[in-house]
């Protein structure tokens, strides 16, 4: 029996942590110790939710492979980004750009960061979201052994962010998504990525200035497959076996 275990914390209404886990029950009480005490800042109102799965989680083999690529200054980093989404996808240079712009400008339409993800048909440039100042959020993913491949991938110099990110890109690309672009919304982390399945899972940095409070994700599909990603990316639990090869 699996359960999901969610916890977003926040100050003065403005999210500051949030944590998705999948977990067998003998290790429910572990785990909601380990998510009360994970916000490292002060919060004021936090919510842990657990739900019990009708069945069990969707394992992947395999995460996407890593590689991470490091420029001078923005500018440059947003060259290759473009760059690469251009060659690898087709997507036009003015839209990546442009949506480049976005992410550090905040993607909320009245200003500041959206919670989740604003999708996008690449083909034609159109916002999918239903309601543009509500995001698309990727839930119910996590490793099958979250310690060890934590302890391996700090090891090797990535972080706690990249232990999250890379299960959250790994489930969005078997869902279906073409690509995510991800900027951090933490003013301090400057390290993003792109995420595809031709590509595997790119950090870059520097993908914006330091001290930079704004950030968010950017989903591409097809008009077409809306439905069936969305349903995909809330409703299918899965669980993610191991890393592939880092660089
Ligand atoms: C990485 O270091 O691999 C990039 C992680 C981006 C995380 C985005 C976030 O959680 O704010």
């Amino acid at each position: 029996m699996y359960f999901s275990v969610r916890m977003r914390a926040s100050l003065k209404g403005e999210h500051i942590s949030g944590q998705e886990r999948i977990v067998e029950q003998k290790e429910l009480e572990k785990i909601l110790i380990e998510l009360y005490r994970r916000p490292k800042e002060e919060w004021d109102f936090i919510n842990i939710k657990i739900e019990k799965l009708s069945s069990p989680p969707e394992v992947i083999d395999k995460a996407l492979p890593v590689k991470s690529y490091s420029f001078p200054d923005v500018n440059s980093s947003w060259s290759f980004v473009i760059n690469l989404l251009k060659t690898y996808h087709g997507i036009r240079k003015s839209l990546t750009a442009q949506l480049l712009d976005k992410l550090v400008g905040g993607l909320h339409p009245k200003g500041g960061n959206l919670r989740g993800a604003v999708i996008i048909d690449p083909s034609t440039g159109k916002i999918l979201n239903k309601n543009p100042e509500k995001g698309i959020r990727t839930i119910l993913f996590d490793w099958k052994r979250r310690e060890n491949i934590q302890e391996v991938l700090l090891k090797k110099g990535y972080t706690e962010r990249t232990v999250d990110a890379l299960a959250l890109a790994t489930k969005n690309i078997y869902c279906g998504i073409e690509i995510e672009l991800c900027i951090s919304d933490d003013p301090s982390y400057i390290t993003g990525y792109i995420a595809s399945k031709k590509l595997g899972y790119i950090r870059i940095t520097p993908l914006k200035k330091d001290k930079t409070p704004f950030g968010g994700r950017v989903y591409f599909i097809s008009e077409s497959m809306y439905p069936k990603i969305i349903k995909c990316l809330r409703e299918k639990a899965v669980l993610i076996e191991n890393i592939s090869n880092l660089e």
